[in-house]
């Protein structure tokens, strides 16, 4: 197998969605943390449109944008397990709420660097967004795939992994 490599970092939710992918996939790795303020040369080779992390390179073909490199993994190493149902229908609901948690997932992000109406704005949001999801989510089911987890599980687990650092705000 070609070697993977990923660049990211321990505080990026983006990043960190990639790293549960890999390991849930068991798909060997090295893992190059960055410094964003001291971004390595091999970042801004591999990732010379964004300049961000995660950048995961696959032999020497680098993919970024974390939604983009789970799909990746997923065409790539479709097995043990697979991330995304098999039914059509089922998998159109899966990017729908990858979809969801894309857009509306940045509420969490605002609550860190907002004050006063814009921070209300922001916890408003995030409100609405749970309350959503709580309501027309997997409901009763352990995971939207059913079952079995998914990528959507993981564009979620990078909210929650916001929110677990929002706590720590202010204190
Ligand atoms: N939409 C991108 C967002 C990635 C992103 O925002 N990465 C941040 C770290 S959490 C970054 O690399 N920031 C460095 C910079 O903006 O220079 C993705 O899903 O991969």
């Amino acid at each position: 197998m070609a070697e993977v490599k990923l660049h990211g970092g321990w505080a990026s939710p983006f990043s960190n969605k990639v790293v549960w992918a890999l390991k849930l996939k068991g798909i060997p790795y090295e893992y190059i943390e960055e410094d964003l303020y001291n971004k390595s040369a091999s970042l801004l080779k591999y990732n010379p449109v964004h300049k961000m992390i995660p950048v995961l390179v696959h032999g020497e073909k680098p993919v970024f944008e974390s939604m983009v490199i789970l799909e990746y993994i997923e065409e790539m190493w479709p097995h043990n397990p697979s991330l995304m149902p098999s039914d059509p229908y089922d998998r159109a609901q899966a990017r729908f709420w990858i979809k969801f948690a894309e857009d509306k997932g940045v509420a969490v992000w605002k609550m860190f660097f907002s004050t006063g109406q814009d921070l209300e704005n922001a916890m408003k949001a995030a409100l609405e967004m749970l309350q959503t999801v709580e309501k027309h989510g997997p409901g009763e089911k352990k995971f939207f795939n059913g079952d079995d987890i998914g990528l959507a599980n993981l564009a979620f687990g990078a909210i929650a992994y916001w929110l677990q650092s929002c706590v720590y705000r202010d204190r």
